[in-house]
């Protein structure tokens, strides 16, 4: 049996279906929405000032509109079914939407962890990129003399024998990768002979054309000092560069790559690594990559 009541909006008369007692309901007449009253509320008694409800609409009004799942529609008096509010309530769809907010939020958050520490980048599609455009001949020092497996030479100040390099000062050894570990290859060069060294090469430059230098570092650590260092320059610049070989051997030389920029002074450039470790064991070098760059 339906629930007679009062539109609140419109003073329209209604039957309230009481399968929607207590909840919140919109008029169909003049969509004011309001809360049903409760079945308690229904059977409250009615002051002699209080107008009386409208008699309830005929049942067939109401019947006509019940779905076919036969569970009652929800009817009110304006011969109009109405359904039951199903928007959320207001604090429902703020939670709705901070979810939405923090999925958001969290999603950007893992596609910048995942570029940045998992995926992997294409480095070694750039580092051969460089490599290729390599203004230096021999920049790994694969070419040159024979060395004995698991030995080395040395090249005397004045040698010319590794291709692209001069041996200005001092001596220096090519070390064979069954000695001590090559960052690339099978050869990589000691600075100190069996004294500091130096090498250099002049390539082809632009004057006021900006270059930038890379270069695998390590040391020697068959003796001491721990700490070595070279010095670097090339267009009036120089730059010294260490690395400590506490804890690394022959096996685990501990490579790594530095990088340095310079500008040339003119159309031929001198690079010149120097060592200023003392002794017979110094800086370890490999894979020289001079590149132009942009300012
Ligand atoms: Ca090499
Ligand atoms: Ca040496």
């Amino acid at each position: 049996m339906g629930i007679p009541l009062q539109c609140p909006g419109c003073q329209q008369p209604c039957v309230l279906d009481p399968f929607l007692a207590g909840r919140r309901v919109r008029c169909p007449c003049c969509k004011e929405e309001f809360t049903a009253p409760s079945p308690t509320a229904e059977r409250a008694p009615q002051g002699e000032n209080d107008s009386p409800l409208p008699p309830p609409l005929p049942s067939a009004i109401q019947s006509e509109s019940a779905p076919a799942t036969g569970v009652p529609r929800p009817t009110l008096g304006c011969d109009v079914s109405i359904p039951q509010l199903s928007r959320p309530p207001r604090r429902s769809r703020a939670i709705v939407l901070l979810s939405v907010a923090a999925g958001a939020v969290a999603m950007l958050l893992l596609g910048i962890v995942l570029d940045r520490f998992v995926l992997p980048h294409d480095s070694t599609g750039d580092e051969n990129a460089e490599k290729a455009r390599n203004l230096l001949v021999n920049g790994n020092f694969e070419e040159g003399p024979e060395i004995a497996t698991g030995w080395f030479i040395t090249l005397e100040n004045g040698s010319a024998a590794l291709p692209g390099w001069v041996v200005s000062q001092g001596n220096i050894n090519v070390v064979d990768s069954l000695f001590y570990n090559a960052a690339g290859g099978k050869r990589s060069l000691d600075l100190n002979g069996t004294m500091p060294g130096a090498i250099r090469q002049t390539f082809k430059s632009k004057k006021g054309q900006k270059y930038r230098l890379t270069f695998a570092l390590a040391g020697n650590a068959t003796a001491g000092p721990t700490m070595k260092t070279l010095q670097v320059s090339a267009g009036g610049k120089t730059k010294e560069f260490t690395f400590d070989t506490a804890g690394k051997t022959r096996n685990n030389m501990g490579w790594v790559s530095k990088t340095w920029e310079f500008t040339a002074e003119s159309d031929q450039t001198t690079l010149e690594f120097l060592s200023l470790t003392p002794g017979d064991s110094g800086s370890a070098l490999d894979d020289v990559v001079v590149v132009a760059i942009r300012d």
